[in-house]
């Protein structure tokens, strides 16, 4: 990598799997997808959580505490330790809530879709970090009043920042994408913008994405094997 100076890496689902973080849609290599054991329009919609909030709420307790029972892989390990080493700009933009990332020692993290152990509180705006049950109506640490959501980011609603994501990929030298489908916009449309921007781009996944002919490389295989090969 020695003409590489920055590089955007995108992580998706694929990249926790091997934690045990069952991923979005089916084929991911394990058991059912999540969106299979619910409609995604039934529960990571706005419109969702205003028909329905209890079981909104009950489906992000529930992968909240599955989150905090796992561990990071190899392949946030990996991650974690080219973050620390790298002396150029990089950045990690996941979009995944989890906290493996993180845990596993990465810094220059950007949850574009927001983070499962934040609360959004819609009466104050305001956020706040949230490891417990939301389905019990806590109180707003700001305002007190019992009006949290998940600060996660649903369908139909903008991700989060989205200039810096953009004025990295316009700097970068190499994008990679990890373990995501590529199924869901902005995310995956960034590999295009990556492209027009002259980056080299690569492709780390179980098997071929939609986004897949897009990329310059795409590798097949588990995160938890190609990611530490790849970094080191
Ligand atoms: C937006 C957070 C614009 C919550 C998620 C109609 C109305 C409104 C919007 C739209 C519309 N039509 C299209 C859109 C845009 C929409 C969209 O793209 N829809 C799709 C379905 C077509 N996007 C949005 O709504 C976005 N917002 O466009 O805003 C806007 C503009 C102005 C003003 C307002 C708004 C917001 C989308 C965010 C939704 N939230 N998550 C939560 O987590 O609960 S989406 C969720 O699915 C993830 O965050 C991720 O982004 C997405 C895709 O999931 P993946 O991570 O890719 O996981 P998946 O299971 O799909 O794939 C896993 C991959 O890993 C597989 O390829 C598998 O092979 C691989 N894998 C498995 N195991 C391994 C592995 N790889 C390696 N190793 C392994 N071991």
């Amino acid at each position: 990598m020695s003409t590489i100076r920055n590089i955007v890496i995108l992580t998706g689902a694929g990249v926790s799997a091997e934690s045990g973080i069952d991923t979005f849609r089916a084929g991911s290599g394990g058991g059912p997808s999540l969106w299979e054991q619910h409609r995604v329009e039934d529960v990571a919609t706005p419109e969702a959580f205003a028909r329905d909030p209890e079981l909104v709420l009950r489906f992000y307790d529930m992968r909240r505490e599955a989150i905090q029972a796992k561990q990071p892989n190899p392949a946030h390990v990996a991650l974690a330790r080219l973050d620390a080493e790298w002396n150029g700009e990089l950045l990690i933009v996941t979009q995944n809530v989890d906290d493996l990332h993180e845990r596993a020692g990465a810094r220059r993290v950007l949850h574009m879709h927001g983070e499962h152990l934040n609360a959004w509180c819609t009466w104050c705006d305001k956020r706040s970090r949230w490891t417990g049950a939301l389905i019990d109506r806590p109180a707003c640490p700001h305002c007190g009043e019992r009006a949290l959501r998940p600060d996660v980011v649903w369908f139909g609603e903008m991700p989060y920042r989205m200039d810096e994501i953009y004025a990295a990929i316009r700097k970068a030298d190499l994008f990679v994408s990890i373990g995501t489908s590529g199924a869901v916009y902005p995310a995956a449309g960034f590999v295009r913008d990556a492209r027009r921007c002259g980056a080299a781009t690569l492709e780390l996944n179980l098997e071929r994405s939609q986004g897949s002919n897009w990329f310059d490389e795409t590798r097949l295989g588990p995160a938890g094997r190609l990611v530490p090969e790849w970094v080191d």
